[in-house]
């Protein structure tokens, strides 16, 4: 096939890594549906997807990976800069002339008996000017076709990068076939030989060995964070591990938000939640990742760089995420999910019990209901198109953006930190993301109740030096005047009373919490100032027809100075890992903060 670009760069890149990788053959993606039903074709006659049953499932296929391929692989992930001391003391370095080196020798013939994929592709809608053109290639089917849902893929974005320049993405399964040898089970690497590399001054990425998600998905955390938070810095915009959500008051005052918070904390539930409150109304701009930018007016505009959901499965039910659940109804890759006896999908926490007959576990084997494995990999996911969410807003492809009003931090902390507490100022909003963690709890090992710091949830995901980032975020505040940015607040759903109840029941509920805010950044909403920063007055938060009590909400915004102490000398601890690169600004938060406990 003639290459559809005329990019002497591309066309260079591609013939280099044609020559390293030694492909059977070349295909240039165009992100037809007919590109797409050809890869499922493929993929199902190899034996690696199953068809769901298309009265349940329409256009869906269900995936298992290799037992070695099911996550990210952080201890494998390298931020490879010129030098150590600029990928900082949270990121695997290594030097990019050593690294290079030795995965030439792992990408050396790697596609024997394979096809070479050329994926143009789109972080953000074609031709918007946040928008960032990316050029995967790839020697996985299953990369094409889950990079055709999660970004926007084909012909179209290389006539929009003409000559200009893109963000090459490098990635094999690490697994060359024989002659006559095909796929019989999911093609990877052995996990010493899994490389998740990043080279920020040169703008790249190479991944080796892992099929998996954000390991071989590059569109997404490799480039839309860790690459974009560099030009991000060097450019002056953000690139964040955040949702973004809109949400329309009873008097039909809409706002837009953007949430950072780790893993596994609920950032897909919360940006497609539906309000308990009568009248108000959230919609879903992303669920993930947001990229915010300066417009003109000094208001900071934010887009969803994606097109798709890359969804953990298991506990996604009618009960936590209806959104969810109807936009994966139909079109929607899973990976790791058992398989019922009618051919659909089930997992554990999907609001109800695994139906009767054969289940076929994450790993092909008949289920055990009785045994302890569970059916579904507890890292089961789905891909699905955003355009497919009851839920997604009008907005969301806007190549301008959304102007955000408020940004939440957040994390698993059973004890110390309040329901909500809103911050005093920029500077002051940024210490709050500095600081954010999440408890370890019994299911971890080692002891409980210790706090992993994660700051802005972009501990795995910051593709410089920490320190310099926190910077970046303080240099981003003075960039505009402080009533155009927009206001911190932190927010934690994970409460527990001493006998380990939760406090607050979450998820459509969340709805009061973001009603409060809302009210605050439209300069009304009750609040008392305490040490931690402005707070709902105990009556402020609208509690009416839950299980809330007065006594729980009381509990809920209780500020314990004893803990607070304790959690001071843990931040110190966390900051003092940035040496020199800890922003003076967050120093003098944390003395501020100090002092106001007494
Ligand atoms: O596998 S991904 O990195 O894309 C998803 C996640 O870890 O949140
Ligand atoms: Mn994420």
């Amino acid at each position: 096939m003639s290459a559809p670009t005329k990019n002497a760069k591309l066309l260079a890149w591609v013939e280099e890594v044609k020559n390293l990788c030694q492909p059977d053959s070349i295909v240039w993606c165009d992100g037809s549906k007919r590109e797409y039903d050809e890869m499922v074709s493929l993929l199902k006659k190899l034996g690696l997807a199953t068809e769901l049953n298309p009265a349940k499932r329409p256009g869906s296929i269900l995936f298992r990976s290799d037992p070695s391929d099911v996550a990210r692989v952080e201890d494998r992930t390298y931020i490879a800069s010129k030098t150590k001391e600029a990928a900082g003391p949270t990121n695997n370095w290594i030097d990019p002339d050593q690294l290079k080196e030795t995965m030439k020798g792992l990408y050396s013939g790697c596609m024997k008996g394979r096809t070479l994929y050329v994926i143009p592709f789109s972080m953000g809608p074609i031709g918007s000017t946040i928008a960032k053109i990316g050029i995967e290639i790839t020697d996985s089917p299953y990369v094409v076709i889950n990079m055709h849902i999660m970004t926007r893929v084909g012909t179209k974005v290389l006539e929009v990068l003409g000559n200009g320049e893109f963000i090459p993405c490098l990635h094999s399964v690490g697994k060359p076939l024989a002659a006559g040898e095909t796929d019989n089970v999911w093609p990877c690497a052995p996990i010493e030989k899994k490389y998740i590399s990043h080279f920020p001054e040169e703008r790249t990425i190479w991944s080796y060995g892992s099929g998996y998600g954000g390991n071989a998905l590059l569109g997404k955390k490799c480039l839309a964070l860790r690459i974009a938070s560099v030009m991000a810095h060097d450019e002056g915009w953000l690139a964040e591990h955040m949702l973004i959500l809109a949400i329309t008051s009873p008097d039909g005052e809409r706002k837009f938000v953007a949430a950072a918070f780790p893993s596994a904390c609920g950032k897909t539930n919360l940006a497609m939640l539906i309000p308990t409150i009568p009248g108000w109304k959230v919609e879903t701009v992303g669920d993930d990742i947001a990229w915010m930018k300066f417009g003109a007016d000094g208001r900071l505009y934010a887009i969803n760089p994606e097109a798709g959901f890359f969804g953990v499965a298991p506990g996604t039910s009618m009960d936590s995420n209806p959104n969810a659940m109807r936009t994966i109804e139909k079109n929607t890759i899973y990976t790791n999910a058992a398989l019922t006896e009618d051919k659909d999908i089930w997992w554990e926490g999907i609001g109800y019990d695994a139906p009767a007959g054969k289940i076929i576990d994450w790993k092909g084997k008949e289920w055990d209901r009785a045994g302890k494995d569970p059916a579904a990999h507890a890292n089961a996911r789905f891909t699905t198109p955003a355009s497919q969410c009851p839920s997604i807003a009008k907005e969301w492809e806007d190549p301008k953006g959304v102007p955000i009003s408020a940004i939440l931090f957040g994390g698993r902390r059973p004890s110390t930190i309040p329901l909500v507490h809103e911050a005093r100022s920029w500077n002051h909003g940024v210490f709050m993301g500095s600081i954010v963690g999440s408890e370890t709890t019994a299911a971890n090992i080692g002891a409980v109740g210790v706090v992993r710091r994660d700051p802005m949830a972009m501990l795995p995901f910051c593709g410089y030096h920490m320190g310099e980032y926190l910077a970046h975020w303080i240099k981003v505040g003075g960039k505009t005047s402080a009533d155009k940015l927009p206001k911190i607040f932190y927010v934690n759903w994970f409460r527990k009373t001493k006998e380990g109840k939760w406090l607050w029941p979450g998820f459509g509920e969340n709805s009061r919490v973001l009603k409060w805010i809302c009210e605050r950044v439209a300069g009304k909403g009750k609040a008392v100032d305490t040490p931690l920063g402005f707070m709902p007055t105990e009556d402020a938060i609208d509690i009416s027809g839950t299980k809330v009590t007065a006594e729980d909400m009381k509990e809920l915004l209780r500020v314990d100075t004893t803990e607070w102490k304790n959690e001071v000398v843990s931040i110190k601890e966390h900051f003092a890992r940035f040496g020199e690169k800890l922003p003076k600004e967050l120093a003098d938060e944390l003395a501020g903060l100090e002092k106001r406990l007494g």
